[in-house]
C-alpha cells in the first residue's frame, strides 16, 4: 500500500495545493457542508459565497444530506463546473471508530459521485477539521486511506488533490506522503 501511495502521489494521481477551494478550475470541487446543505461558516461558506444564489436554489431541492452521504450540483459562478456536498461527521457526538467510519464514507460517497458523472478531475478540502473538530492527523491518515483505495479499485478520478487553505495542513498532508513513502 505505501509504495502504492507513493506511485500515486509521483504520477500526479494525488496531488496537495495550497489555495482557495473556490478559485480551483476543475470538474468538482467537494463542500464540506452541513445535513441541511443550506450554507454556512467556513468552506461552506465561501463556497455558497462565490457560486451565488443559484446554489442555494438547487441545494433547497435535494432535501438535505446523511452523514457520510454526497450530493452533487453545478457550479454556477465557481470555475468548477460541479460541487459535490458531503456532510462530516461532528468528531465529538460520535466514537473514534465512527467518526472514522462517518468521514471514510464522506470522502468514499463523494469519489462515487464523481465516478457516475464521469469527473476527471476532483478537490477536496480538510473536511470535519474546522468547525466539526476532528483531530488533523486522525483526519488525514482517514481521508489519503480511504482516497487512495478508492483509486486503486476503480482507476478513477484522474486526479485528486487535497486542497488546504492553511500552511499547517498542508504541510502535514506532505510530511505524511513522503514519510510514508520512506
Ligand atoms: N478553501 C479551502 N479550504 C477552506 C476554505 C477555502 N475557501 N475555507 C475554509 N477551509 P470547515 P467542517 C478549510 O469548518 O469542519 C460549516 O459551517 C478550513 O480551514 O469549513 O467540516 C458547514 O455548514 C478547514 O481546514 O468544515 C458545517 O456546519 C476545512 O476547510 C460545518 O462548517 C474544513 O473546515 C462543517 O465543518
Amino acid at each position: 500500500m505505501l509504495s502504492s501511495l507513493l506511485e500515486k502521489y509521483r504520477m500526479n494521481r494525488i496531488r496537495l495545493v495550497k489555495a482557495d477551494i473556490t478559485q480551483l478550475e476543475i470538474d468538482a470541487i467537494v463542500n464540506a457542508a452541513n445535513n441541511s446543505l443550506l450554507g454556512g461558516g467556513g468552506v461552506d461558506g465561501a463556497i455558497h459565497k462565490a457560486a451565488g444564489f443559484a446554489l442555494l436554489r438547487e441545494c433547497k431541492s435535494l432535501n438535505g444530506c446523511a452523514t457520510g452521504e454526497a450530493k452533487i450540483t453545478k457550479g454556477y459562478n465557481l470555475p468548477a463546473k460541479h460541487v459535490i456536498h458531503t456532510v462530516g461527521p461532528v468528531y465529538r457526538n460520535h466514537t473514534v471508530a465512527e467518526a472514522h467510519h462517518l468521514l471514510s464514507m464522506a470522502y468514499k460517497n463523494s469519489l462515487q459521485l464523481a465516478k457516475k458523472h464521469k469527473l476527471k478531475t476532483v478537490a477536496f478540502p480538510n473536511i470535519s477539521t474546522g468547525v466539526y473538530g476532528f483531530p488533523l492527523e486522525e483526519a488525514a491518515s482517514v481521508a489519503i486511506a480511504t482516497v487512495l483505495e478508492f483509486i486503486e479499485n476503480n482507476q478513477t478520478p484522474q486526479q485528486v488533490i487535497f486542497c488546504f487553505y492553511e500552511e499547517d495542513n498542508f504541510k502535514l498532508y506532505e510530511h505524511l506522503l513522503n514519510s510514508e513513502s520512506n
